[in-house]
C-alpha cells in the first residue's frame, strides 16, 4: 500500500504535484490536523491559521458543536435528495429567517453554484415581473468581482487569468467600476434585471468602496426597479466585524448570497436568502442540486449558524479586527504600503511582491496567503484572542526585517 510509505510533507507533495491537477500552487504544507486558530502539519510543526480557509472556518477549525451535529446527524440520515423532505431543512430555513431579515431561502452547495442561482432568480424575474423582453435581461456587475469559477460566473470576471482559454462566454452582463454610484446609474437599461456585488472586494484584494456606496447604490436600484444582489458568501457571518457587512450600511438587498461559513468548514453549504417574490420565480424543476439542502448539510449549517450567534462572533470581529489592525498599521517599515480592513478581514499590502514575507512566515510559524501578488490577508478564525494577535504581529514584524 502505497500510504504506508508516506512519512514527510515531501512525500505527500510528490504524490500531489505527480497525480493532482496543477491548478492550484500551494504552499507546502501538508496538514493533518487543526483545531480552533491552530494546524498541524504531517511533519509535526504546529501553525497560526491565519487564512481560516478563506473564511469558511470563521467558527475555528473543528469546533466541537458543529462536529457534533455532523456526527449526530451522519448516523440518522445523510442524503434524501429533494424528490423527498427532510426533518433537518425546515430548521436551517427558520435559522435563516431568524438571522437574516430574508424570507425565503434556497440552498446549494458551493458559493459559485448560489452565485448561478441568484443570476438564474434574477433572470427570470426581469421576465416575469420586470416585463424585460425574452433573452435581453442584463446584469450589472463590478469590475474586480470575485464570485466563483464555473462557466457563467467567469463570464463576469475581469480578470484576464480566469477567463483566458475558457470561452464563448455567457452574454448578459455589464460590468461597472466598484465604488462608483454615477457609472451604475449610467450603465442601468429598461433590460437590466440586477446588480450584484460584493459589498467589500475581498480576492481585489480587501477593497472597502466609498463611504456610502451601498446606500447609494441601494437607492439606485430601488429607484430604477432593479434587484440588488450582494455576495456575502467571503464577507458574512461576522467576517467584516457584523453578521453580515451590509448591515454597516443598513441597506435591505433583495437577495444575500452566503457560503463558506455558512457550515464552518464541515461540508459545502452555501444559500440565496431573498424573498416569495423574488425566489417565487422558481417553478418546480426550474433549478436544483442533488446535495443541495441535504439533512447533514442542514444539521452542520444550523449549528454553525448557533456558533457564531452564543459565541458573538460577529462582535469578536470588530473587536478584534480593530485591535490586529492597529497593531498592523503600527508597524512602520517601509515595505508596507497600505493596511487596511474591517473586522478581521485585513488587507495587507507590500510595494513589493508578497510571497517572500508568505514564506517567511510560514517558517515562523504563521499561515496566510498572498493576493495579487503585493496583498497578503490576514483573516484568522473569529476566535482568535488578543495575545494570539500580539504573537502574529510580534511574527509578522521580525518576517518584514528578515526579507
Ligand atoms: C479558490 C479568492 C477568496 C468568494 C466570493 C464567491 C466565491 C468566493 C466573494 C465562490 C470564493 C474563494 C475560492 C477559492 C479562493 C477564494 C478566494 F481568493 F479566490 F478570492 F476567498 F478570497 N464569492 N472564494 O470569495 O465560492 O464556489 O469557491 O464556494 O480556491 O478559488 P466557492
Amino acid at each position: 500500500m502505497l500510504s504506508e510509505k508516506l512519512k514527510s510533507s515531501k512525500d505527500y507533495i510528490e504524490i500531489e504535484d505527480h497525480l493532482g491537477a496543477h491548478n492550484y500552487h500551494p504552499l507546502d504544507v501538508v496538514i493533518r490536523k487543526a483545531k480552533g486558530i491552530w494546524v498541524w502539519d504531517v511533519d509535526g510543526n504546529k501553525y497560526m491559521d491565519c487564512l481560516a480557509s478563506y473564511s469558511a472556518v470563521n467558527q475555528g477549525h473543528c469546533h466541537p458543536k458543529i462536529l457534533k451535529a455532523l456526527t449526530g446527524q451522519a448516523r440518522q440520515v445523510t442524503l434524501t435528495s429533494r424528490a423527498f423532505r427532510n426533518d433537518k431543512l425546515p430548521l436551517l430555513y427558520q435559522k435563516l429567517y431568524e438571522t437574516s431579515c430574508m424570507t425565503q431561502f434556497l440552498l446549494m452547495n458551493s458559493g459559485a453554484e448560489a452565485i448561478e442561482t441568484a443570476v438564474k432568480a434574477a433572470r427570470k424575474w426581469g421576465y416575469t415581473k420586470k416585463g424585460i423582453p425574452d433573452n435581453q435581461a442584463e446584469i450589472i456587475v463590478a469590475a474586480n468581482n470575485f464570485h466563483g469559477r464555473t462557466t457563467t460566473v467567469i463570464s463576469f470576471s475581469t480578470e484576464a487569468q480566469y477567463r483566458d482559454g475558457f470561452g464563448p462566454f455567457t452574454p448578459g452582463f455589464k460590468v461597472v467600476p466598484f465604488g462608483d454610484t454615477e457609472a451604475l446609474k449610467k450603465a442601468i437599461t429598461p433590460n437590466t434585471a440586477a446588480f450584484l456585488v460584493e459589498p467589500i472586494q475581498a480576492e481585489a484584494g480587501i477593497i472597502i468602496p466609498p463611504e456610502g456606496y451601498l446606500k447609494g447604490v441601494e437607492k439606485i436600484c430601488k429607484d430604477n426597479n432593479v434587484l440588488l444582489i450582494l455576495d456575502e458568501i467571503q464577507t458574512g457571518f461576522g467576517r467584516t466585524g457584523r453578521f453580515f457587512c451590509h448591515y454597516y450600511d443598513s441597506v435591505v438587498p433583495d437577495m444575500i448570497v452566503v457560503g463558506k461559513a455558512l457550515s464552518g468548514g464541515y461540508y459545502p453549504v452555501s444559500a440565496v436568502l431573498s424573498t416569495p417574490e423574488i425566489l417565487g420565480v422558481f417553478k418546480p424543476g426550474d433549478h436544483g442540486s442533488t446535495f443541495g439542502g441535504n439533512p447533514l448539510g442542514c444539521a452542520v449549517s444550523v449549528a454553525a449558524l448557533n456558533v457564531i450567534l452564543e459565541e458573538k462572533l460577529d462582535e469578536r470581529s470588530a473587536e478584534l479586527g480593530a485591535y490586529f489592525l492597529e497593531k498592523l498599521k503600527a508597524i512602520n517599515h517601509p515595505k508596507i504600503k497600505e493596511v487596511r480592513g474591517r473586522g478581521l478581514l485585513i488587507g495587507f499590502e507590500l510595494k513589493e511582491k508578497a510571497r517572500p514575507l508568505v514564506l517567511k512566515l510560514q517558517e515562523l510559524g504563521i499561515l496566510c496567503k498572498d493576493t495579487h501578488e503585493t496583498t497578503i490577508r490576514f483573516t484568522p478564525p473569529l476566535i482568535i484572542t488578543r495575545a494570539e494577535i500580539d504573537w502574529a504581529v510580534e511574527r509578522i514584524e521580525k518576517a518584514l526585517n528578515s526579507i
